[in-house]
């Protein structure tokens, strides 16, 4: 979709291309009024750059105030399509299944207060784009959340969509991942219709990205390199853990050896005692290991429990080789059983 804000021209054919042959995306006719326009292409057309020119007439001026264009990246699939989907409240037997099954029948609740409607993608995905489309034309606020389970209270926004046409199409916070994807029209009284949902990502890398990699600390009790043995035992006797002396700012560094897109961090606390450690962590992601170029993947106020394992989502757009864990404070022991590190070399995930 390609959406002119003000633009003048009219008799103009919108083209994308590279690397495939330039294929149109639209022909526009008539005179655009002064204001947004939105032009759908046909469905299809693929391509990493976009044309638009006019045709058929000598000498004019072609001018546009702002161009967007929306799209999905090629590599990411609808994996919500034949789903499970649940949904607050059935009416007339207009499932929840009905919204991703690819047909045209649609799913819709009763009248009720916040009615939501949510898909099982079957496993941890990262989430990039949402695209809805709604049963009725009706205005509205949409909330569209991430979770990692059915009733999960800790669901994450992903983004909010102002019902204003049937279709929606909602960019996600970089980096969202979960495994439930909700959709809750935040109304009172009203009924959601959603006929089809299509969710654009990838499965979450299952490949811990630390497993194995070389890990250096601040300072050494027992060695770094238990934090990145592929144990998660949380006995810090079971030579799987990594400990600090007690210092000022105690840290450590796992070295992931190339550069990714960080998505998540999942550390594992000690379980035989002091789990009040490991508080208030610090998570940076740097280029180089002297910490230059360092990026704050994340904070997490107060301390893990005894034996935690705690999945800990990165910021968007955190890129590094370098993932440093560090507690702050003037006399502070670090010890971590087990980092796991989880992300993409896929870069630049939102082109558009
Ligand atoms: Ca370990």
């Amino acid at each position: 979709m390609l959406s002119v804000t003000e633009g003048q021209p009219n008799n103009f054919v919108i083209e994308a291309f590279h690397p495939n042959p330039v294929q149109i995306c639209a022909v526009v006719t008539q005179a655009l009024r002064s204001g947004e326009a939105r032009i759908s292409c046909v469905p299809g057309v693929t391509g990493s750059t976009v044309k638009i020119k006019m045709i058929g007439i000598e000498n004019r001026i072609l001018a546009l105030r702002e161009v967007e264009v929306f799209g999905v990246p090629l590599a990411f699939q609808n994996v919500a399509f034949n789903k499970s989907a649940t949904q607050s409240s059935t009416n007339n037997s207009k499932v929840a299944a009905a919204a991703v099954d690819g047909g045209a029948t649609c799913a819709e609740t009763s009248n009720s207060d916040n009615p939501w409607w949510q898909v099982d993608l079957g496993g941890e995905h990262v989430v990039h784009q949402v695209i809805v489309t709604s049963g009725r034309d009706e205005r509205g606020v949409i909330l569209v959340e991430v979770g990692m389970a059915t009733n999960d209270p800790d669901r994450q926004p992903c983004n909010t969509w102002e019902l204003r046409d049937k279709m929606l199409k909602v960019l996600c916070a970089a980096g969202a991942t979960g495994t439930f994807v909700r959709l809750t029209l935040l109304e009172k009284n009203r009924v959601l219709s959603v006929c089809q949902v299509e969710i654009y990502g990838h499965p979450l890398n299952v490949t811990n990205l630390a497993v194995g990699k070389m890990a250096v600390q601040s300072s050494t009790v027992a060695p770094a390199s238990r934090a990145t043995d592929g144990s998660t035992s949380t006995d810090s006797d079971g030579h799987s853990c990594a400990r600090t002396q007690s210092q000022i700012n105690p840290s450590l560094q796992v070295d992931l050896a190339a550069d990714y897109e960080i998505l998540q961090i999942v550390i594992t606390n000690r379980g035989d005692c002091c789990a009040e450690q490991l508080h208030d962590i610090i998570i940076d992601v740097s280029i180089s290991g002297d910490g230059a170029f360092s990026q704050r993947c994340a904070v997490v106020k107060g301390h893990l429990l005894l034996g935690e394992t705690r999945h800990i989502p990165c910021v968007a757009g955190v890129k590094g080789r370098f993932v440093n864990i560090t507690v702050p404070g003037p006399s502070e022991t670090l010890s971590i059983c087990e980092v796991q590190v989880y992300g993409t070399t896929g870069g630049d995930l939102l082109l558009l």
